[in-house]
């Protein structure tokens, strides 16, 4: 089989183990003899090397009688544009650029990752949620002249008041006004708010658990409390995010799925070869947001649904398609519900073993959530189970599988990756909060529910990647239609988006 292709230059080396550098596989394609200049660089690879280097290749084919060094390009541009994509099938060009790996910086914080200390007590919880309560109450209380429940409890009646608290009961009134209860640490206290109040359709955004401010006048036993103004955590309007101070580019993919009989392969293989492409060369960092391999027992009958049962079988070849990856593209990566670590929220990283099976790329694995920092630019990378839970509650404006970047927004204004405790999403309790989004972040990454959705929040790009399974039985029985194959890749200098189609 002649290998005059990059991507078949970095399919060949990944069956016998090797990543490369982009400007490695660049030389070893453009060689006269493709095939024989690869199988030198193998057998005088390093011993133990993973990763095939430029010098290494230029030193073997240093010593090749040398000839037409030109190769041959295929060239398939074909570009579709609409208002916010655009979507191009993968060129092979010639060429060899590597990327600026001196420059490449990554710094991760909010990573729970030998850091749980929670054992699953009761007063472990009591604990999570006070801290909750205190970073969100915190952000609120500089906006509103907040008292405790008790405190308004014993005000005169008619009196204006502000509480700042979690809400623990959300009713309608037989009148059609809405009950929402507050609690903070001394107790909880009814809030009314009118259904002739302009801002009354803000109730079917509210969560149970989430921490909201109000402000209002007391009733004249001052047992409830009139609501006039509602107020979120959120992110400020004019918040500005931080941009790199070069053109560099980051793909933002999660939900990879291998194991599963409908992961795709060659939209996945499609995806690397591109990457070690002339176009891709701005591309140098590849975030993953959860859910690498398909995992055993996720959802019932899942088994029928698995290419491969073992779960560690699942990690090796999930390791071998890593291993297509630019070995001079950094890549970092957080679990979903499908790997294998706990299933409750904050989720650490994956244990050393599966590192070990990982550690073919140098991936930078952290956990779910972290916010990872590349080049000033700073990334909220999260699963998303919680975004099911938003899109059932709230209306399908607000939140729906069609927009998952707009159920993104609602964890913005909640400042809380799962705002809501005791549905989809499981929280184990630690000594904080890891959920909380203490910093605004200037991109906030999640995946989860497969389907392919960005928007900006004040100013904070909401990115929802896709996932690289194709629909599965369960996904046609509830008419989930996954937006699969896709790679957005956002510029770090100007936060712009452009997404290319795989499949
Ligand atoms: O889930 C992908 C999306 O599909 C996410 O929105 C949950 C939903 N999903 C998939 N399978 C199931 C089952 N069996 N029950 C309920 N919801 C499901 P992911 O977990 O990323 O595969
Ligand atoms: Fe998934
Ligand atoms: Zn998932």
């Amino acid at each position: 089989m002649p290998l005059e292709t990059p991507a078949r230059i970095v399919r060949e080396l990944t069956s016998r183990g090797y990543n490369a550098d982009r400007e490695a596989v660049t030389l070893l394609a453009n060689a006269e003899d493709p095939d024989s200049a690869l199988d030198r660089a193998v057998e005088s690879a390093p011993e133990h090397a993973l990763k095939l280097s430029v010098e290494h290749v230029r030193d073997v084919l240093d010593t090749t009688p040398t000839g037409n060094q030109n190769p041959s390009v295929s060239t398939g541009a074909e570009t579709m544009k609409s208002s916010t994509t655009t979507v191009t099938t993968p060129v092979e060009t010639e060429g060899s650029v590597s990327r600026n790996e001196a420059r490449q910086s990554v710094d991760i914080e909010g990573d729970v990752t030998g850091q749980s200390t929670g054992t699953g007590e009761y007063k472990d919880f009591v604990t999570v949620f006070r801290d909750r309560f205190q970073q969100l109450s915190g952000q609120l209380r500089g906006r509103v002249n907040a008292r405790p429940t008790n405190a308004v409890a014993s005000m005169p009646g008619g009196s204006d008041a502000a509480i700042v608290g979690m809400i623990s009961d959300i009713r309608s009134t037989a009148s059609g006004h809405w009950l929402v209860e507050l609690e903070d640490t001394n107790g909880t206290f009814p809030c009314l708010i009118m259904k002739d109040k302009e801002f009354a359709s803000l109730v079917n955004e509210l969560l149970l658990d989430e921490t909201i401010a109000v402000e209002g006048t007391l009733s004249s036993d001052a047992g409830i409390l009139f609501v006039d103004s509602l107020h979120f955590p959120d992110v400020p309007r004019t918040y500005k995010p931080s941009t790199a101070d070069r053109h560099v580019q980051a793909a933002l993919i999660s939900d990879v799925h291998v194991g599963s009989q409908e992961f795709m392969a060659e939209a996945w293989s499609r995806f690397t070869s591109w990457l070690h492409t002339e176009e891709a060369e701005h591309i140098e960092y590849l975030l993953i947001a959860g859910d690498m391999v398909e995992g055993v027992g996720i959802y019932p009958n899942q088994d029928e649904e698995l290419d491969i049962i073992d779960i560690f079988e699942q990690y090796e070849k999930f390791s071998e398609y890593l291993k297509e990856v630019p070995g001079d593209m950094e890549i970092v990566m957080i679990p979903g519900n499908h790997d294998a670590v706990r299933l409750a929220e904050p989720q650490p990283g994956f244990d050393e073993e599966l590192r070990d099976i990982m550690d073919v790329h140098d991936a930078r694995i952290t956990g779910n959530p972290s916010m990872v920092t590349i080049e000033g630019v700073s990334v909220l990378m999260y699963h998303g189970v919680s975004l099911d839970e938003v899109i059932a509650e709230m209306p399908e404006e607000k939140a729906s599988y069609e927009e998952p970047h707009k159920a993104m927004y609602q964890l913005l204004k909640k400042r809380h990756v799962a705002p809501q405790y005791g549905g989809h999403t499981r929280v184990a309790p630690e000594e904080k909060d890891y959920l909380v989004i203490d910093e605004v972040p200037d991109i906030f990454h999640t995946g989860h529910v497969h389907k392919l959705g960005f928007g900006k929040y004040h100013n904070v790009l909401a990115m929802n990647s896709g996932c690289w399974q194709s629909q599965t039985d369960f996904q046609k029985s509830v008419n989930i239609n996954p937006d699969s194959g896709f790679a957005p890749i956002v510029d770090l200098d100007t936060l712009d988006v452009t997404v290319r189609k795989f499949t």
